[in-house]
């Protein structure tokens, strides 16, 4: 199992946190998600045999937001 932190931007509203968070929350291997909308932060544990950092970044640019691993 692996956590890291993401900077996520874009996010102006309770939804849009809602939406980043549903989208990380249904990618196969994701064990725990955290979205902070007034920190601009995402930490996303999940099973790295199943997932990788790539596709979290890329889910959730997917659906309009800007994603990097935190540092
Ligand atoms: Mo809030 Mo975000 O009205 O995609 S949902 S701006």
């Amino acid at each position: 199992m692996k956590k890291e932190k993401y900077n996520v931007t874009g996010m102006t509203c309770a939804a849009c946190q809602a939406n980043v968070t549903r989208c990380v929350q249904k990618l196969e291997g994701v064990e725990e998600v955290d979205v902070s909308l007034l920190a601009n932060q995402m930490t996303v544990r999940y099973d790295e045999t199943k997932l990788d950092r790539e596709t979290i970044l890329q889910s959730v640019q997917g659906i309009g937001y800007g994603a990097s691993l935190t540092g």
